[in-house]
């Protein structure tokens, strides 16, 4: 990808990149303390910084053509809040943050549930912290941008999206433990077994995400609270029949079904790569889109429709990815199957009388890094 050499001609005190992701299998879990199973994109977004004497922030986006300018403490709106949210929680937890200029751009789509908004805070963050010469090893770097993304932004997510952008690794999805942050990089070589892995942006468009959202994490505490757990990572599908006894509520039932039958569908995912049967990722990935239809009701019918065409056409699984209402499709293909399977899709949206989606192939790439060589 290009991002790197569409940045302004110039020299720069530190250049760095971070992707986008996609999540193979494991949706609304991190937030319940849960499993999930992200890998990068090879798409990212890259921050180029300049010290500054003044404690001033100047960013510019090649994406908008706006520039932003903010003082520390200063409240900003709008896409400049990912960067100065950065600044604010590096600030926080005690680093002397130089001011600076920043210049982005980003070849991550937007609005797409690849997580453009953890791309731009990781790459801040790892910008700054290079100007600022602190020492902030990359393992606690997830959780505070994860803070800035809640606090500063004010949007409720939980800790997948910057977890992926930092720590994934070419080759590798992140095998991700959102309680104990431990973290394994298990082996994903599609190419070696003559798979590939097809995204279709459904191009839909995202209404009220940010509301049913927060709705189904407000569902999943209250129902950890009324089964006396920290959270429904500690209900385990053996257990799942006697916890659901307990509730009333047929809705919150249904939140819960999927939250514990995801941690373990992460878990089959995670022991099926290790023995090196990539074809058994399908069905998983085909029934975590199942209970985010049927369950966690957070699809629409073009995600629904692209999950639906891939299989028939050959796909060995096929699942949303990311937070819903819209976003992507992720499709286990053999490689010769691949445009065959994109064509589908394509020719399926337009009878649908859908907006034409994206469709593009992705390997796991490497998580953010220094591009400034
Ligand atoms: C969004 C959030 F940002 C993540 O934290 C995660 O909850 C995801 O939706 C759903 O798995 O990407």
């Amino acid at each position: 990808m290009t991002a790197v050499a569409r940045l302004p001609e110039g020299s720069y005190d530190a250049v760095w990149a971070s992707p986008g992701r996609v999540n193979l299998i494991g949706e609304h879990t991190d937030y319940n303390d849960g499993f999930v199973l992200p890998f990068a994109l090879p798409h990212s977004t890259v921050v180029a910084a300049t010290r500054r004497d003044r404690p001033e922030w100047t960013v510019w986006s090649e994406t908008t053509g706006e520039t932003v300018r903010f003082g520390a403490g200063e409240r900003v709106e709008g896409w400049a809040a990912y960067v100065a949210g950065i600044v604010w929680v590096l600030r926080e937890a005690g680093h002397d943050v130089p001011g600076a200029d920043l210049k982005v751009t980003s070849d991550v789509p937007l609005g797409a549930g690849l997580s453009s908004s953890a791309a731009i805070e990781c790459a801040a963050m790892a910008a700054l912290v290079d100007l600022a010469g602190a020492d902030l090893p990359m393992q606690l770097r997830p959780r505070l941008a994860q803070r800035a993304e809640n606090e500063y932004v004010g949007a409720p997510t939980g800790i997948m999206d910057q977890a992926a952008s930092t720590l994934c690794r070419a080759g590798h999805a992140l095998f991700l433990d959102c309680r104990s942050l431990a973290t394994e990089h298990v082996p994903f070589d599609l190419a070696a077994d003559g798979l590939a892995m097809l995204v279709v942006d459904s191009k839909a468009p995202h209404a009220h995400v940010s509301g049913e959202y927060a709705a189904r994490r407000r569902s999943c505490e209250e129902a950890a609270k009324i089964l006396g757990v920290a959270a429904l990572r500690d209900v385990d599908v053996d257990g799942l029949p006697d916890a659901l006894a307990k509730l009333d509520d047929e809705v919150m039932r249904k939140r819960v079904r999927h939250v514990v039958t995801e941690d373990q569908r992460v878990l089959d995912t995670v022991a099926a790569l290790r023995a090196g049967d990539v074809r058994a990722v399908g069905p998983l990935m085909t029934a975590s889109h199942e209970s985010m239809r049927d369950d966690y009701e957070i699809t629409v019918p073009q995600v629904d429709t692209a999950v639906r065409v891939a299989l028939e056409h050959g796909a060995y699984g096929a699942r949303m990815t990311g937070g819903g209402f819209g976003g992507c499709v992720l499709a286990l293909v053999d490689e010769e199957h691949c445009d065959g399977v994109a064509a589908a899709v394509r020719a399926a949206f337009a009878a649908n009388g859908f907006p034409p989606p994206d469709t593009f192939v992705v390997a796991p790439g490497e998580g953010t890094r220094d591009v400034s060589g």
